[in-house]
């Protein structure tokens, strides 16, 4: 039987196969979702970014990492399952230009539709006019950006000052993550929110909401 901490570690070693066994194990022996993604999953990936911060794996190790933990997410996924409330609201989501990172995207996108709202994702590397027509087409109550590199935050200005020149900044609450964004860094950039993980996320659209 696996621990959470074997999963992480099963993360750190990219082998698909074995994560998903393990996630499975876990779900089965009837461990919470959320907890296998918070404290099995996540803490690999984390791991992972530290020992390529410290030239002890590459890119193509963390690509197997990042497909083994997606593959792990997928399977909690299906155990979360979705919710019978009706809308809580719409929200256009994406990884900004620049930027192919998006396991916490989807994390947050995951949170946000099993609390009841409706997404529209705008996958990764997403420019600032498809951010704009987003919001046009769909008319959402939220626009939510990640970054998860320090070039591609400055991105998320430049969605909030199209978006203001649209004449539609009125019209939307803008919300930021990702692991290098900050309160402050929202602050600086005019948006309305920052949330440093998935659950608090889902709050702070609530909370926007209300
Ligand atoms: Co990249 N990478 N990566 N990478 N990668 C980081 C981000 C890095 C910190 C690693 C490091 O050096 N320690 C570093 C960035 C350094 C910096 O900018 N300061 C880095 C780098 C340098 C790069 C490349 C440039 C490497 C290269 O090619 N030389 C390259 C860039 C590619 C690009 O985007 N243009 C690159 C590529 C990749 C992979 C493709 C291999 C892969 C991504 C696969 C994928 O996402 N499909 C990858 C990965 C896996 C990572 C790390 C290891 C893990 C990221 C992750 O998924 N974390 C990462 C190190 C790290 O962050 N610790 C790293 C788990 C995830 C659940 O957390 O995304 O933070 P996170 O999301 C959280 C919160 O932040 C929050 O909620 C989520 C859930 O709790 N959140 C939001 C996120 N978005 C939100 C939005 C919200 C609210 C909350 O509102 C809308």
């Amino acid at each position: 039987m696996s621990s959470l901490k074997e999963l992480a570690e099963l993360v750190i070693t990219g082998d698909i196969q074995k994560v998903k066994d393990a996630t499975k194990q876990l779900l089965e022996a009837g461990e919470d979702p959320l907890r296998v993604i918070n404290e099995g999953l996540i803490p690999g990936i984390n791991e992972v970014g530290v020992r390529f911060k410290e030239g002890e794996m590459f890119v193509p190790e963390m690509m197997m990492s990042a497909q083994a933990m997606k593959a792990g997410v997928e399977l909690a996924k299906e155990k979360i399952g979705g919710t019978d409330i009706p809308t809580a609201g719409k929200v256009v989501m994406g990884s900004v230009k620049g930027d192919l990172h998006d396991i916490g995207k989807n994390l947050v996108i995951m949170m946000l539709e099993s609390s009841g709202f409706s997404i529209v994702d705008l996958g990764v590397d997403a420019p600032v006019e498809k951010f704009v027509q987003a919001v046009k087409e769909h008319k959402p109550q939220v626009v939510g950006m990640s970054a998860l590199l320090t070039t591609t935050m400055p991105v998320m200005q430049e969605v909030i000052r199209a978006l203001d020149k649209e004449g539609l900044r009125s019209k939307v609450k803008v919300v930021i993550g990702g692991a290098p964004v900050t309160q402050e860094y929202a602050e600086e950039i005019g948006a309305d929110g920052y949330a440093p993980d998935a659950g608090t996320a889902v709050e702070l659209c609530k909370q926007l909401l209300n």
